[in-house]
């Protein structure tokens, strides 16, 4: 199939990201390159677990067949691709802010650092020129939202931004449906991976469904780039587990009413919900909810690289 152009559209911001030597190499010479985010290890990882899974993931990618480049905000900079040292950095600080885009001008202004959330991780890989990008769940619409309004800051930055983002759905500690009418209502573009049963997080069926379906890498590359050339705003590619490598459904609704009531109990509120819930999901299913959710991370991270080669127009 032929692509229209692979490049991203320039959308800068400043200051500009500071990228490691890999991904600038990769990026002048149009080579594939996946972003992912820091939140999710930071802040969705226990320590010090989440250091092996920064690097398994970035392996995913390249067996995909494209470059890494995880991004955090590190000391008033917004870094696009860490090294080792900084991946060690952003997983072992236990008092890392978790960055919003809403936060990345106080944190860049005061020279503070923190990870990065689907939202801020979109703006900055768009800003350095990366299209495709990978993570567990997109955050959405809380179940409470009728009263709290916490909708996650995700949905609308995608509904601006010009990149692909892989997924096993949203968190399914959110409430599913709203979180698709919402996506439609801005306007988000979202697409199944060879299904069209929208992904569970943990499970591989939330019970929604999506009205599209791509079947290939290069269907869910020409469908970015086709959005690039219609309308601001990016794309959501639901990747769900395999049946078998799913959590068990019955402990999946379990464990989940007793994560949402704990965090009730404990008035957890805000941004805090999001870690609160996924740690008491990790400790309450003895590591099971934990084991399930690195691994459709790395399922996500790889089908990312495939599809920026396919991107990248490059063979593979
Ligand atoms: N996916 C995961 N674990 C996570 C997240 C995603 O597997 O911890 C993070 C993402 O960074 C996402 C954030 O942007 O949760 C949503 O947080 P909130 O609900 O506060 O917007
Ligand atoms: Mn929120």
């Amino acid at each position: 199939m032929q692509l229209p152009s692979s490049g991203a559209p320039a959308a800068p911001t400043s200051p500009a990201p500071v990228l490691s030597p890999e991904v600038a190499e990769a990026l002048a010479a149009g080579r594939p390159v996946v972003a992912l985010e820091s939140t999710l290890l930071a802040h969705g990882l226990p320590r010090p677990d989440n250091r092996a899974a920064a690097d398994e993931v970035e392996a995913a990618v390249r067996t995909g067949g494209a470059v890494p480049a995880t991004v955090a905000v590190l000391d008033g900079a917004p870094h696009v691709g860490l090294t080792a040292d900084e991946l060690d950095r952003v997983c072992a600080d236990s008092d890392l802010a978790k960055l919003a885009v809403r936060d990345l001008p106080v944190a860049l202004a005061l020279g503070r650092s923190g990870a990065t959330t689907v939202s801020s991780t979109a703006l900055l890989a768009a800003a350095a020129g990366i299209g495709v990008f990978a993570t567990g769940g997109l955050g959405g619409v809380h179940r409470e939202a009728a009263d709290t309004f916490d909708e996650s800051a995700d949905l609308t930055t995608l509904s601006r931004t010009p990149v692909l983002v892989v997924c096993a759905g949203v968190k399914s500690i959110l409430d599913v449906p709203a979180t698709l009418e919402r996506l439609e209502s801005l306007s988000v573009t979202v697409v199944g991976y060879r299904t069209t049963t929208f992904p569970g997080f943990y499970v591989a069926d939330s019970g929604s469904t999506v009205d599209w379906a791509v079947s290939s890498p290069e269907e869910a590359a020409a469908v970015l780039a086709t959005r690039r050339g219609l309308a601001p705003g990016g794309v959501v590619v639901a990747n769900p587990l395999p049946d078998d490598e799913q959590l068990d459904p019955a402990l999946h609704d379990r464990v989940i009413a007793d994560a949402l009531a704990a965090a009730a109990r404990a008035g957890v509120r805000g941004k805090a919900v999001t870690p609160f819930v996924l740690d008491h999901l990790h400790r309450a299913s003895e590591g099971a909810t934990l084991a399930v959710n690195v691994r459709l991370v790395l399922r996500n991270a790889e089908l990312a690289g495939r599809i920026a080669a396919a991107l990248a127009g490059v063979p593979r």
